[in-house]
């Protein structure tokens, strides 16, 4: 695989690095031309023509929409391996996490259809994952204009609190850890207005960056609009494999007995996207 040459520094500018380590979240507005965006776009729409057997419905079979994901398809759908690899995208998570090397930990498809009930709850992303480590992000760009009422939402500073109790979607168990031996969530939808949420519209070509332990959350799509995003997740510097007792989103069979716990993620899974000396 070849690796191609990093962007120039300036991608990002510094007061959003700082937002990024401040908030946990920062919108990049315009990191993909319009041509990326129609690479993209293409991308999903392979996935979503010939699904992965990683593909999952996040939606209930009575929900007038549909939540759709899909993971882990660079290394068979050319136009996701292309974003991955050549786009800005992993400029910007080398400056957010200031590291020397950024790999790509996996990509992730998700996509509401039009008049979708389902809530992506809130959520931290890290304990539904197979890495520990601080420096890291995720990206998640939409291909269409996206309102604010459907856009993904931020609980600022949140990725500074630890670990919070994951729950299953759907049907809000915690089937990871046994009830009470971790802090729970927040109930923001509770009390909104008692919250310092973040969130943008955004359009085709925008992208926001997270940390994986900044707690996330969209509601459904209402309007008549398509909801397809893509999401690239990046691994800094500090963060290592991390074998889990419970099965980890993706999962990523028998790593274990290639990769022994604490050490860099370095596996063809995972591939160097940038590298400075
Ligand atoms: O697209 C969504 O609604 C959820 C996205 C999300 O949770 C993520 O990218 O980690």
């Amino acid at each position: 695989m070849t690796m191609t040459a990093p962007h120039p520094a300036s991608v990002i500018d510094d007061a959003s690095v700082t937002e990024f380590a401040e908030t946990g979240s920062v919108l990049v507005r315009g990191l993909f031309s319009p041509d990326e965006v129609a690479t993209i776009e293409q991308g999903i729409e392979k996935v979503l023509a010939d699904p992965s057997p990683r593909f999952k419905v996040a939606s209930s079979d009575t929900d007038p929409g549909s939540f759709v994901e899909d993971f882990c398809n660079w290394q068979r759908i050319e136009e996701l391996r292309q974003i991955a690899f050549s786009s800005r995208a992993a400029d910007v998570a080398a400056a957010l996490t200031a590291s020397r090397q950024v790999r790509l930990y996996h990509d992730h498809v998700l996509v509401k259809e039009p008049r979708t009930r389902q809530e992506t709850p809130w959520h931290q992303d890290q304990p539904y994952y197979n890495v520990d480590g601080f420096a890291n992000c995720s990206m998640w760009a939409p291909v269409d204009s996206v309102p604010a009422e459907s856009t993904l939402e931020f609980l600022s500073g949140s990725h500074r609190q630890g670990w919070l109790m994951p729950r299953s979607f759907m049907t809000n168990e915690a089937k990871w850890f046994p009830e009470g031996s971790l802090n729970d969530l927040p109930d923001v939808e509770a009390d909104r207005g008692a919250h310092d949420i973040r969130g943008w519209a955004m359009e085709p070509g925008d992208a926001v960056f997270f940390h994986m332990l900044t707690l996330h959350h969209s509601y459904g799509v209402p309007g008549t609009s398509r909801r397809r995003a893509f999401s690239l997740r990046f691994l800094g510097d500090d963060m290592v494999h991390a074998p889990r007792r419970w099965v980890t989103s993706p999962q990523f069979d028998g790593l274990e007995d290639e990769l022994p716990g604490g050490s860099p993620m370095d596996h063809p899974l995972f591939p160097v996207l940038r590298e400075t000396a």
